[in-house]
């Protein structure tokens, strides 16, 4: 939304906490009628579009983050943008569609912030499971990491559709849960943060794994950060 009383404010409200991790935008465009609009950008991957082969293809990787993740993200300050435009005309006949597209490709943002940095290069030290406390949490919720595994595995491969396996933090008791989400919102619980996840949209996989998604989620266990979940999981807890 561009306005001539435009300002921008260095650090965000919000999403202050959040923009550290995930390198979501803080900066916010201030319209005296409209209230606060942020400006969502697309983060950039912490390693090369080629750098987590042979486990996710580099081509994927590339449509993955500069079309589907942009996408989100520009659907994201579009429907914000619009529901600001309400505000200031008082025409709210489209208040469903916009809240919905704001779940969705804010979902979808959030989510493929969160994907990338859970994973890195093996030379990077994806795949290394260092005595983080994120795994006496995960023994302490699901028994073992490897009934979490088997549990995160299935989940993942029993999407239906299109959507997510996600590792939660539920701050009412510091339980971990995995849920599933279909579509990058539907299935959510509240108050919880997820904390890990894998995306099981046929684009994340489907040029190299096509139908056979177990074979992607068996894979991806490779590449994951489990510095950067730990990190997410202090966070979560503080
Ligand atoms: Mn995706």
């Amino acid at each position: 939304m561009k306005t001539n009383r435009r300002t921008f404010i260095g650090s965000g409200i919000a999403l202050a906490g959040m923009a550290a991790t995930t390198g979501l935008t803080s900066a916010q465009d201030i319209d005296a009628k409209a209230g606060a609009l942020t400006k969502h950008v697309l983060p950039n991957l912490p390693y090369g579009y080629s750098e987590l082969e042979p486990f996710i293809d580099a081509m994927t990787m590339e449509l993955h983050h500069s079309k589907h993740h942009k996408a989100y993200v520009d659907g994201l300050n579009k429907a914000e943008a619009e529901l600001a435009k309400a505000r200031t005309s008082g025409d709210f006949s489209l208040i469903q569609h916009w809240s919905k597209q704001c779940a969705f490709h804010g979902g979808g943002h959030a989510l493929h912030s969160l994907f990338w940095q859970c994973m890195a290069p093996q030379s990077k030290g994806g795949g290394t499971m260092d005595a983080y406390p994120i795994m006496n949490a995960i023994i302490t919720s699901f028994g073992s990491f490897e009934q979490f595994k088997k549990q995160f595995t299935a989940a993942a491969i029993a999407v239906e559709g299109s959507g997510w396996a996600l590792l939660h933090y539920r701050k009412d008791d510091g339980a971990l849960i995995i849920l599933q989400a279909e579509n990058q919102h539907k299935l959510s619980s509240w108050n919880t943060v997820p904390i890990l996840g894998i995306d099981v949209w046929e684009h994340a996989y489907y040029l190299k794994y096509q139908n056979k998604r177990a074979d992607y989620v068996n894979a991806w266990w490779n590449i994951v950060n489990w510095k950067a979940v730990n990190a997410f999981y202090e966070q979560a807890k503080s």
